[in-house]
C-alpha cells in the first residue's frame, strides 16, 4: 500500500499572522504555530522535518534558527520587509525565501500620508481637546498647512512611489534620496539624506530595514530637517537613530515626528509618550482587512506554488 502523502511541516514563527492566514495555512499543511517557543522540546523533535516558515515582515528568523531546521526549503514572509530573515545563512543553504510586495503600497502610502496630516493638523490633540471639553473655552492653537510644502522621500520604491503620488495631488514639491537615481524620475535627486533634509519641510523615510540602512536618519539629518521640519518613519525602526530623534524631538530641534516603527517593538521608549510633538502608531501601515487577506493569498500562493514545484510567486531579489 502507498504511503499516505504527508502535508509538509510548516512553523510559523510569529504573533503576528492574522488568523485567516493561519486557518489557510492549517488547512493546507502541517501548522506548528510558534512550536520552538511554546515547546522547545516539541520542536527539538518537529524541527528535523520541518520543510518551512511561515513569518511576518517584522518575524527574526536568525542562522541559529534555521540551523536546527535541515530539511528547511523555503520561509515565506508575510510583508514586503525581509530584513529579519538571516538572508547570508539562507542563501548558503539555498533556501528559498518570499515576500509580499505591491499589495500592501497603497495602505503603506496612505499612513504615511495619514501621519502627516496627523502631525501637521495635530489631530489627535484636537480629538483630545473637542473630548475634554476645551472647544467652549476657546479655539486651539493653530496648526501647519501641508498642501503645497517641500516632501523629502527616502527611498523612492514601490511605496515611496506611492506616496509621491499622493503628495502630488497635495500640490506637495517632491524630492528624494536612494542610493541611486531612479531613470525616468522628474523630482530632485539628492545624494545624502542630510541634503535632501535641508531642502524639505517633511521627510518621510520608506527604506528597507537592515545592516545598510541602519541609523540613515541621524542626528546631522534630524539637524538638516530643522526646528520647522517633520520626519515621518513608516520604514523599519532600525532607519531612524531613535535616541538622536527622542533627544531633537525633546530639544524642538525639529517640529515634530509621525512613527509607525520602533528600533526594538512593541516596546516604544516612554520618553516619547510625554512629547506633544509626536504622534505614534503601532507599526500598524498595512493593516486593513482588505491588504491583510491580500498578503495572506500571496504569502500561502509562494509555499503553495513552490510545493507543487512550481515558481514561486514572489521571492525576495536574492532569490529571483
Ligand atoms: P522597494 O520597492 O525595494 O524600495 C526601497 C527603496 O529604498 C528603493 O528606492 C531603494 O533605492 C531605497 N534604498 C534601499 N537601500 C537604501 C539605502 N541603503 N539608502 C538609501 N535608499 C535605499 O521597497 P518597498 O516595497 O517600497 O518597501 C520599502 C520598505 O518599507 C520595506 O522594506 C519595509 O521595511 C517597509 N514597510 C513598512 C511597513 C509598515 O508596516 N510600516 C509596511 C510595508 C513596508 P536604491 O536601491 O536605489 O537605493
Ligand atoms: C508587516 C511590514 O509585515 O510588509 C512589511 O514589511 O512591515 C508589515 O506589512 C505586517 O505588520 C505583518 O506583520
Amino acid at each position: 500500500m502507498d504511503k499516505p502523502e504527508q502535508k509538509p511541516e510548516v512553523l510559523a514563527v510569529t504573533n503576528k499572522l492574522p488568523p485567516a492566514y493561519l486557518q489557510t495555512l492549517s488547512e493546507n499543511f502541517s501548522l506548528l504555530d510558534r512550536l520552538h517557543e511554546q515547546d522547545p522540546t516539541a520542536f527539538a523533535l518537529a524541527a528535523p522535518r520541518i520543510r518551512a516558515i511561515a513569518a511576518s515582515g517584522e518575524a527574526k528568523v536568525p542562522r541559529a534558527l534555521m540551523e536546527q531546521m535541515p530539511a528547511l526549503q523555503i520561509i515565506s514572509v508575510f510583508g514586503v520587509g525581509y530584513d529579519g530573515v538571516d538572508m547570508a545563512a539562507a542563501k548558503e543553504r539555498g533556501i528559498m525565501v518570499t515576500h509580499t510586495p505591491d499589495v500592501l503600497n497603497d495602505d503603506v502610502a496612505d499612513l504615511a500620508i495619514a501621519l502627516m496630516l496627523s502631525i501637521a493638523r495635530r489631530i489627535p490633540q484636537a480629538d483630545q481637546y473637542v473630548r475634554a471639553g476645551k472647544w467652549p473655552s476657546g479655539p486651539m492653537p493653530l496648526a501647519s498647512k501641508m498642501s503645497g510644502a517641500r516632501l523629502g522621500i527616502v527611498g523612492l520604491g514601490r511605496i515611496g512611489g506611492a506616496i509621491a503620488k499622493r503628495a502630488e495631488a497635495f500640490g506637495m514639491r517632491i524630492a528624494y534620496h536612494a542610493r541611486t537615481p531612479k531613470a525616468d524620475c522628474a523630482y530632485p535627486y539628492f545624494a545624502s539624506a542630510a541634503a535632501l533634509a535641508a531642502e524639505v519641510d517633511y521627510l518621510v523615510a520608506i527604506t528597507p530595514g537592515g545592516a545598510a540602512t541602519k541609523g540613515l536618519v541621524n542626528a546631522e539629518v534630524l539637524n538638516a530637517l530643522g526646528p520647522k521640519g517633520y520626519l515621518i518613519n513608516v520604514a523599519r525602526g532600525s532607519v531612524v537613530d531613535e535616541v538622536a530623534l527622542l533627544l531633537a524631538l525633546q530639544e524642538k530641534r525639529i517640529a515634530g515626528a509621525g512613527l509607525d516603527v520602533y528600533e526594538n517593538e512593541p516596546n516604544v521608549p516612554s520618553g516619547f509618550y510625554a512629547l506633544d510633538n509626536v504622534v505614534l502608531t503601532p507599526h500598524m501601515a498595512s493593516a486593513t482587512v482588505q491588504t491583510r487577506a491580500a498578503m495572506g493569498a500571496l504569502a500561502f500562493g509562494n509555499l503553495q506554488a513552490y510545493f507543487a514545484g512550481q515558481s514561486a510567486l514572489s521571492p525576495v531579489p536574492e532569490c529571483s
